[in-house]
């Protein structure tokens, strides 16, 4: 290679861009570079613990950025996007105060890791440590934005590694679908860490586009103006409502992929000097200089202006205070409910089994309000779900809000994600819950820490409907029960209604919730389990548990299906003169200590029943609760009835009696509490 090679082809103003934009966009990179430098020396002087490189990305990154509207466009950028979010408005001292890890550091306040960015009033939306995970979210945001009919498109940023994950495929494909407007930027700088292109991608990422039904446009990644007027032409393309595009602009990175990599395990010194010869910035300096645009003294001036900034934001960004709180874990903090010690009235109205409620209470919220949505696998009419637990909301509200999604739950949980950010709010619907563990990333490491990582600044206010359980011969793989996986993790909730009047209370409770809610429906209880459904305006706060049947000799904790056998079990056990409360927990995640305790001080023993599997299930934290702050409290034992260690229900009536907890394991087991 050689000078030559820096040279940058076209004229910015056949681009459009004026003479300023164009110095600026100059200036952006020097910043950039600058930063990017000091940011290194700072870890090597033992000030900064980790930095993450934009170095040699600078145009392709301020190339893209300078084409998006920073007052209505949406931008995701990836952990290497210095240059992005230094060319949206946000300071180098923000930079810094996130490598600093300060307080005072507006992506997280310290709880990420440096260059992991956010900021509302920007539209740059939060962003993990995990590769692809934004793609989801990018399109969910684009689908809001044209559902609510507001402006504004939405720019996606990731390196080659990235487009191997199955998120960065479901997003492409659904983008291309429904024609989103969105723009997906892919820089390539030839090695995800030490894994170079050719064990990376087959053939070429540009080629992609086609079989998602875009376009796709290749570049060179180091040539601002080529990176300009591709992503001009796709912002434009978006906003007219053509739909999405890929751009793959093909760069390199000059320092190790972050601090504590050693490139030079994996590539040659020749290799990296090449491509350094190719400097964007050179690229861009010499332009302007052959324009006439650039004297030395414009160079050496912003030159200084950039370190001088960049050594004020230093000084103020170190001095700044350290965090020293771990809130905001969630948007509506769980707070303890009051004790419940009796059973509540029935409420009235019309007797109607759980799924009728189930798809009433999504009628109703969808009517009165205009911003939620329901999504998932076939939810849409004519079928309205598997279980017709959506049927005629297409029909009601329109195909732009129920709508089906292809078959990708990791995309469904980040379309939900994305829906939220941008003011909707979507109630997703995964078809079962044997189904969902693709989705279990898109929940535990975006859904449930979005509040948290954003120190606030974004909320994931999304309720996840999820039939679940066994009893229906649905063998292996449709008779799941899933929430002790998601009720150990922080930022979610989880709930599990068992009457029809629980539907509807708790299922406008999860919606009106800042929080990610997980709706566990009982599956078995669909058409089993009638009820009334309450008129006019009906909530189940989440965290409170329902005593279905009040008793003095032994309690019964349970939820879901279980509820339901545990109050026939206490109607034969009260036949034989035990006299058994049950205790319907309802919500998992708040967990209701309160009346667990009461129960406890009143009755002295528990059973607790779930479905799920016995080992590590969600009846071992009650167990432990109750032993650790109730034990004074115990005349025996806290025993517990659930699934052996078996993957879930076989197919056969006889194992899957073997096996489920049900009515005469229940009896027998209080039995023998109630004689201890
Ligand atoms: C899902 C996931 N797997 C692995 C990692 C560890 N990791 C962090 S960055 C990275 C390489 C990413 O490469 P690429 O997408 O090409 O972006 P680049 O860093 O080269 O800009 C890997 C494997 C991760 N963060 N997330």
């Amino acid at each position: 290679m050689t000078l030559e090679d820096t040279a940058i082809g076209g004229d910015h103003r056949a681009l459009g861009l004026s003479d300023e934009s164009v110095i600026d966009m100059y200036r952006t990179m020097v910043l950039a570079r600058r930063l990017d430098d000091r940011m290194w020396a700072l870890n090597r002087q033992g000030r900064a613990p980790f930095v993450v490189s934009a170095s040699g990305h600078e145009a392709t990154q301020v190339g893209a950025a300078a084409a998006l509207d920073p007052e209505a466009d949406w931008a995701l950028p990836y952990y290497r996007d210095v240059a992005v979010n230094l060319m949206l408005g946000v300071p180098p001292e923000a930079i810094l105060l996130g490598l600093f890890s300060k307080a005072t550091d507006p992506t997280s306040g310290g709880r990420q890791m440096p260059n992991h960015w956010s900021d509302p009033s920007r539209r740059i939306f939060t962003h993990s440590s995990v590769i692809a995970t934004q793609f989801p979210h990018a399109c969910g945001i684009a689908y809001a934005l044209r559902v609510q009919g507001r402006p504004g498109i939405v720019a996606v940023f990731g390196g080659e590694g990235s487009t191997s994950e199955g998120d960065w495929h479901e997003a492409m494909n659904f983008a291309g679908i429904h024609r989103l407007p969105v723009v997906f930027v892919i820089e390539n700088n030839q090695y995800a860490i030490s894994v170079p292109e050719r064990l990376e991608v087959a053939g070429q990422i540009v080629d992609r586009a086609k079989g998602y039904g875009m376009p796709g446009v290749a570049v060179d990644g180091n040539d601002i103006l080529q990176v300009y007027a591709a992503m001009n032409g796709a912002v434009e393309r978006a906003r007219n409502g053509e739909g999405p595009t890929l751009i793959e602009a093909r760069t390199y990175r000059y320092y190790a992929h972050t601090s504590d990599d050693d490139d030079k395990v994996y590539r040659t010194a020749e290799e990296v000097e090449t491509w350094r010869r190719r400097d964007p910035i050179r690229g861009l300096r010499q332009y302007l200089i052959e324009n006439r645009m650039l004297s030395a003294d414009d160079e050496a001036a912003i030159d200084d202006e950039a370190s001088t900034a960049i050594a004020d934001a230093v000084a103020r960004a170190e001095a700044a205070p350290a965090p020293d709180t771990v809130e905001p874990v969630y948007a509506a903090p769980i707070v303890p409910s009051e004790a419940v010690t009796e059973p509540e009235p029935a409420p009235a109205g019309e007797a109607v089994n759980v799924i009728t409620a189930v798809n009433r209470t999504l009628h109703e919220i969808m009517d009165t309000h205009p911003e939620a949505l329901v999504f998932g696998e076939d939810v849409a009419d004519p079928k309205g779900g598997v279980f017709k637990a959506t049927i005629g909301l297409t029909d009601a509200f329109g195909e732009g809000r129920a709508f089906n999604t292809p078959l990708a739950e990791s995309l469904i949980i980040g379309l939900a994600i994305g829906t939220g950010a941008a003011g909707s709010r979507p109630i997703a619907e995964i078809q079962f819950a044997d189904f969902i563990h693709p989705g279990f990333d898109q929940l535990v490491s975006e859904a449930a820490r979005i509040h948290y990582r954003s120190n606030g600044g974004w909320t994931c206010p999304i309720v996840v409907r999820v039939p679940y359980g066994g009893g229906i011969h649905g063998a292996l793989y449709h008779s799941q029960s899933i929430e002790a996986f998601y009720a150990h993790v922080p930022g979610l909730k989880v709930v599990v209604p068992s009457t029809p009047a629980d539907v509807k209370g708790l299922l406008w409770s999860a919606f009106e919730d800042p929080d990610p809610v997980m709706f566990l429906e009982p599956k078995k209880l669909y058409r089993l389990a009638k009820g009334p459904y309450p008129a006019g305006e009906h909530r189940v706060p989440l965290g409170r548990a329902a005593l279905r049947r009040a008793g003095g000799d032994l309690t019964i904790i349970a939820y879901g299906a279980m509820a339901h056998f545990s109050l026939e079990a206490a109607e034969i056990l009260a036949a034989d003169g035990i006299d058994a409360g049950v205790l319907d927990l309802r919500s998992i995640k708040p967990l209701d200590w309160p009346s667990i305790e009461a129960q406890v001080q009143r009755t002295g023993k528990v059973l607790i029943v779930h479905e799920d599997n016995e080992f590590v299930g969600f009846g071992a934290e009650v167990a432990a609760q109750i032993g650790e702050k109730a034990f004074e409290w115990l005349d025996a034992p806290v025993r517990r009835y659930a699934t052996p260690d078996v993957p879930t229900f076989p197919f056969a009536t006889s194992l899957e009696e073997m096996l489920m907890p049900n009515v005469s394991g229940i009896v027998a087991r209080a039995t023998d509490l109630a004689e201890y």
